[in-house]
């Protein structure tokens, strides 16, 4: 870095899973928080040697932010990146933490399904590419959380969410029914950023890789759904 002063990196994260297993990544770089945003209402959060600047949004929000520059890099699940699209944003790690499964799922007593299955989501775009590619013909419901309850009440005939243990199926009478992908928290940077603080980026970039052990590559953010 230059003699010159320069304002912190913002860095845009979301409170609690991403937040708490980005932590000791952050750690291991050398970036730690001043507060632990579950103790602090303060939406911005400068870290201890004053490099960067965590800012607290919603976990939905952080490609978007990225994207605008409003945030120069943010941390955020592969689900949510896919339903932003990744414009703007590069993708150069797969941080490893935060796993979880995309999955289809529906009740386990399930009777035979409808022609058109009605299928409730807050991944609406991942589900549409799913059910295309596998030339079946679903009706979607866009809904923003609790995606659990809808076929318990018959708003929906199968359900699309993140499942990780599996336990919050079980509890509702849900069982999966296939993947449609394997998701992983990414560090994402904008992409004029990128030029104009080149060194800066780099270095936070190859502290994280090899914080979680991982080889880097600076690759365009996937626009497919796999
Ligand atoms: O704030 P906003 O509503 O926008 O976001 P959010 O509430 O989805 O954020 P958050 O913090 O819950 O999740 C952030 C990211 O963590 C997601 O985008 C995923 O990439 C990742 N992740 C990993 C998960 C899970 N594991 C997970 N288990 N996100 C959500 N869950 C949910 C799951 O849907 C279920 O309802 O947690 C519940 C428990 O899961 P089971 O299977 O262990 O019972
Ligand atoms: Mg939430």
């Amino acid at each position: 870095m230059s003699a010159l002063s320069v304002s912190p990196l913002r860095f845009a994260l979301s409170k609690g899973r991403i937040f708490d297993d980005t932590l000791p990544l952050l750690e291991a770089a050398g970036l730690v928080p001043s507060e632990h945003p579950s103790e602090s209402r303060k939406l911005r959060i400068p870290s201890a040697d004053g490099r960067v600047e965590f800012l607290i949004v919603r976990a939905s929000d952080v490609p978007t932010y990225v994207q605008y520059g409003g945030a120069d890099l943010g941390v955020v699940g592969k689900d949510v990146l896919n339903e932003h699209g990744g414009e703007g944003v590069l993708e150069p790690l797969d941080l490893g933490i935060a796993r979880c499964k995309l999955m289809v799922a529906g009740p386990v007593d399930a009777a035979e399904l409808p022609q058109r299955p009605r299928v409730a989501t807050k991944f609406p775009k991942s589900a549409r590419a799913h059910f295309a590619a596998a030339g079946r013909q679903v009706e979607l419901v866009k809904l923003y959380g609790s995606m659990e309850l809808a076929p318990l009440v018959g708003l929906a005939d199968l359900i699309v969410d993140v499942v990780d243990t599996g336990s919050t199926l079980r509890a509702n009478g849900l069982e999966p029914i296939e993947m449609i992908a394997p998701i992983s928290a990414r560090l994402i940077v904008n992409r004029p950023a990128m030029k104009v603080r080149h060194a800066e980026l780099s270095a936070v970039i190859s502290e994280l890789a090899a914080a979680c052990q991982l080889p880097e590559s600076t690759q365009e953010s996937s626009q497919t759904e796999s």
